[in-house]
């Protein structure tokens, strides 16, 4: 009680409002996280193993998309990567010296079924995530698995990849071989990292693998698929594994925040809460409800209509299907990084990006990233996490990726990103504080430098620099490991010593004044 008063006083005191633009110096305050919130780092097999044809490894759609060339940034390739293959026991020492709680990486599918299906297991593989899996427990960092991460081995891709619903049970069979396998020691499972991502930029832009362009329908069907998929993985989960291994299952979903260009039309409004809607909705509002959001409804039919159409571009789930999706979560994963702003626009063309009548834009005045969508917007955060809140009635969250990008310029000193992570985790914490966001974990997205997909390795995320033109792929702490390291230690921002400072003695006056204000005010 206290605690909290202290920090609401302190809070106050600081102006954080519901869209505060700045947040408070770092160790000025005394903000802590809630006892039991858990730390932890992210990577995804293909931008990290390597080894892609190692050990009878089969080829995926992202092996076959960058020896395409033309497709990648720097043309260059995963076929290496940080070689987490061959130096999976150095990043769990790397998450052991900076005191993870707990370690995201993804299954490479064709790693463990080389042809996608059981026809081939392949034990090399499956010896991989063992070893990784076992050095981790030793080491007590909690392994949480993500099933899919965008690397879908290239024969099931040859039959028609996600857009193609024959893909259910292939899905389902691979999650049953890793919960099999792995799911004796591992309980966190996510099933899909960002359906968005695979769905709009791997079948609708043609940006990411396999690099189709479809975008009136083919994302709308990829998305109802993996739906599915992921409603078949949880469902089996329950019925054939939770009594024995006493897991939890859940999706990874991303989304940016949306606000309105301008605040005071209500047009502008509209368009945002549209934005949400159809972005994190797309995914999330089917697991929790059973069906798609009413406004991509009603906006994706129209046009459908408009065109001569006799069906909606966007799928609906039948009977049966509505009651496998729904509910379908242990706990919400969430991918977030930047924020957008929103104005009505009518769509050009038809597909997700246009149906939904909305432009986007970027404050001028938000620090750029390395990347052309990343923007420093901490106050977009704790606003998602109160949408979510509002919207799905207060889920359990982890926050399985948040971080920025910077370039090879910047080296060790990576002073841009330590003020990320200062600014986004505080925008987080006064969600959980304040608003009672019921959010227990958060994932630093990167363990360390590694191949980010379209851009190849000219925009890095690491919190660990990758030299990539050494062949042993040496890895060395920037400032923002350190930063993380203190912050995992201290579980948030302890403030100064509350016994020495003179600085304190007006902090611990204010704070006093604020808690007898508070307590007051609560009777
Ligand atoms: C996540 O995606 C991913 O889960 C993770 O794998 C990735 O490394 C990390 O964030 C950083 O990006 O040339 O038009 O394809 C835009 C975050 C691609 C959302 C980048 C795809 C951001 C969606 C570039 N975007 N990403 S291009």
């Amino acid at each position: 009680m206290l605690n909290s008063c202290l920090f609401l006083g302190a809070l106050l005191l600081l102006g954080f409002g519901e869209e505060a633009k700045s947040v408070a110096p770092k160790n000025q305050i005394r903000a802590l996280f809630p006892d039991n919130f858990r730390w932890g780092f992210a990577t995804a097999s293909y931008q990290i193993e390597g080894g892609w044809d190692a050990d009878g490894k089969g080829e995926n759609i992202w092996d076959r998309f960058t020896h395409t060339p033309g497709n990648i940034a720097d043309n260059s390739t995963g076929d290496v990567a940080c070689d987490s293959y061959h130096n999976y026991a150095r990043d769990v020492e790397m998450l052991k010296d900076i005191g993870a709680d707990y370690y995201r990486f993804s299954l490479s599918w064709s790693r463990i079924l080389p042809n996608g299906t059981l026809a081939v297991v392949s034990e090399a593989g499956i010896a991989y995530y063992n070893n990784l899996i076992n050095l981790l427990i030793a080491n007590n960092i909690e392994p949480m698995i993500t099933l899919y991460h965008w690397d879908l081995p290239q024969p099931l891709q040859d039959i028609g990849g996600w857009p193609n619903e024959a893909l259910i049970p292939h899905f389902e069979n691979f999650a049953r071989l890793a919960y099999q396998r792995f799911g004796d020691r591992v309980k966190l499972w996510i099933t899909f990292n960002e359906a968005f991502v695979t769905c709009m930029h791997g079948y609708g832009y043609g940006k990411h693998a396999p690099g189709i362009s479809g975008e009136d329908t083919e994302p709308y069907k990829c998305a109802h698929t993996i739906l599915k998929s992921h409603a078949r993985a949880y469902r089996m989960y329950y019925d054939e594994f939770f009594q024995a291994q006493n897991g939890r299952v859940g999706i990874t979903i991303d989304s940016g925040w949306y606000a309105p260009l301008d605040p005071n039309n209500p047009s502008d409004v509209e368009a945002a809460e549209r934005a949400v809607r159809f972005k994190h909705g797309w995914f999330a509002w089917p697991v929790f409800y059973g069906h798609y959001p009413d406004e991509m409804r009603i906006f994706v039919d129209k046009k459908s209509e408009e065109e001569g159409l006799d069906q909606s571009r966007l799928p609906e789930f039948d009977r049966y299907w509505e009651t496998q999706v729904k509910g379908s979560w242990d706990f919400l994963g969430l991918n977030h990084y930047t924020t957008e702003l929103c104005t009505y626009k009518v769509g050009e063309y038809s597909g997700w990006s246009q149906d939904q009548d909305v432009g986007f834009s970027r404050d001028p005045t938000w620090p750029e990233s390395a990347s052309d969508w990343l923007r420093s917007v901490p106050w977009g955060f704790g606003n998602l996490l109160r949408w979510i809140k509002r919207n799905y009635g207060n889920p359990l969250v982890y926050v399985t990726e948040n971080g920025w990008s910077d370039s090879d310029a910047v080296g060790l000193e990576d002073d841009l990103r330590v003020e990320y992570y200062t600014n986004y985790t505080q925008s987080m914490l006064q969600a959980i504080t304040e608003d009672r966001c019921d959010v227990r974990s958060y994932t630093a997205w990167s363990l360390m430098d590694n191949f980010e997909w379209a851009r190849g390795y000219s925009e890095r995320f690491g919190v660990h620099w990758v030299n990539f033109t050494d062949p042993a792929r040496p890895r060395i702490p920037k400032k923002s490991a350190a930063f993380l390291k203190q912050l995992f230690a201290d579980n948030g921002y302890p403030g100064p010593d509350v016994n020495s400072s003179a600085e304190s003695k007006h902090w611990k006056i204010l704070s006093f004044t604020y808690f007898i204000l508070i307590k007051f005010m609560l009777g």
